[in-house]
């Protein structure tokens, strides 16, 4: 691709500029599989040290304001001053996750479990994160339920079904205005036969039932290998029901790596279906599309690598966003299967690297915001400060 026209040039700096990509909490502590969880040393301990570590990555890409909070992983006594906390440190409480995943009760599910008394307590907890939403600020309540069945017969689908959307119901219709829901899928793990809420269309069904602030959130490692996962980006932008993402990568299941790490060619599909669809800011045709990052760096160092992703995120929009749309619309009404394919490869083909360190400059940031971490010593000073206390980590 020839030298960028200086207003395709403005355009695209100033998309890259406005884009914002929410991290996550638990991406800075420490995690692992059922065979082994290494700490790190230099691992907050609570979540004001998880703000803290976040915040460095805004200063170093100027793109990632806001932070998801997991409940009870960033449980605190005063949510209002956490949330002040974060404002100090440059950065924003964000996406409120509940967690109805690792309580004993919850074994045959929570929200659909059997037992009455734990449906009960499930959303009980649903609603407290509505009352940390309140007090923080938040806009979005993310749910993802583990919920589902390891043996055909184990429970009876349709009446889970109808558990689970009356516990979504309620939890709804205590959302105030400004409030969404965003509801996760995922085909499987933790249940191995039958999961409650598996695919892009039971969340869907549950959102169409629940109302316009009930929108699908799509994990990128949630789907079955071989899954054309930019087409249910289209067809939930279609239906005004793409509420969000939480992206990451993946070689075979749900491995939580870096985003664009194992498929960036996916990463620049899925951000070209948002591009066309003008979706990437909230100024466009879909309302706030929530970009967050949700994985896990298992053996890697943590914060370095939340800014890799961030910057995958920005090098997948920015050739998203160099796709002639134009000459790609004629060759797909003129049915030139090549040339319309050429135009997509040639945008996704072309190294945005130079193009995203000048935005950088633009934004008054180093344009390598790895190399600059690195030479700020915030590691070296984080591992010999947090000495002592208890790491954080998924407490499973
Ligand atoms: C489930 C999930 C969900 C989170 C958890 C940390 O696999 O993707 O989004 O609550 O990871
Ligand atoms: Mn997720």
């Amino acid at each position: 691709m020839t030298e960028l026209a200086p207003e395709t040039r403005a355009r695209v700096a100033a998309r890259l500029r406005d884009q914002r990509i929410e991290t996550a909490s638990w991406a800075y502590g420490n995690s692992g599989t059922r065979f082994k969880v290494f700490p790190q040393e230099g691992v907050p301990r609570d979540p004001y040290e998880k703000l803290a570590d976040a915040a460095v990555v805004h200063r170093f890409t100027g793109v990632a304001p806001t932070v998801a909070l997991h409940i009870p992983w960033d449980l605190v006594d005063d949510y209002a001053d956490l949330a002040r906390h974060a404002t100090e440190l440059g950065v924003r409480a964000g996406t409120i996750n509940a967690n109805v995943f690792q309580d004993d009760d919850y074994k045959l599910g929570s929200v659909t479990n059997p037992d009455p008394g734990v449906r009960r307590k499930a959303i009980g907890h649903l609603l407290e994160c509505v009352d940390v939403m309140d007090r923080t600020g938040s806009r979005d309540l993310k749910l993802w339920f583990s919920d589902g069945t390891n043996y055909p017969g184990q429970d009876d689908v349709r009446t889970r079904q109808d558990r689970l959307a009356a516990a979504l119901a309620e939890t709804y219709d205590r959302l105030g205005t400004h409030q969404r829901m965003l509801l996760e899928y995922k085909l499987f793990e933790p249940a191995f036969y039958m999961t409650d809420v598996p695919d892009w269309g039971t969340a869907y069904a549950h959102c169409i039932a629940l109302g316009e602030r009930a929108q699908v959130v799509i994990d990128t490692g949630h789907h079955a290998p071989g899954t054309n996962i930019e087409f249910i980006v289209a067809v939930l932008l279609r239906a005004g029901k793409l509420g969000g993402f939480d992206f990451n990568s993946r070689f075979y299941a749900d491995d939580d790596l870096m985003v664009g790490a194992a498929d960036p060619f996916q990463l620049f599909r899925i951000m070209h279906e948002i591009v066309l669809a003008d979706a990437l800011s909230g100024a466009g045709a879909y309302k706030g599309i929530a970009f967050m990052l949700d994985q896990c760096h298992n053996i890697e160092p943590k914060i370095q690598a939340v800014i890799r992703s961030v910057l995958n995120v920005q090098e997948a929009t920015a050739k998203a966003l160099l796709v002639d749309h134009d000459a790609l619309r004629a060759a797909q009404d003129a049915g030139d299967v090549l040339g319309a394919n050429e135009v997509l490869m040639d945008a996704y083909n072309t190294d945005v690297r130079p193009l995203l360190r000048s935005v950088r400059e633009d934004m008054g940031l180093d344009p390598d915001p790895i190399g600059a971490y690195r030479r700020s010593g915030y590691l070296e000073k984080i591992r010999a400060e947090r000495v002592g206390g208890t790491q954080a980590g998924w407490g499973a």
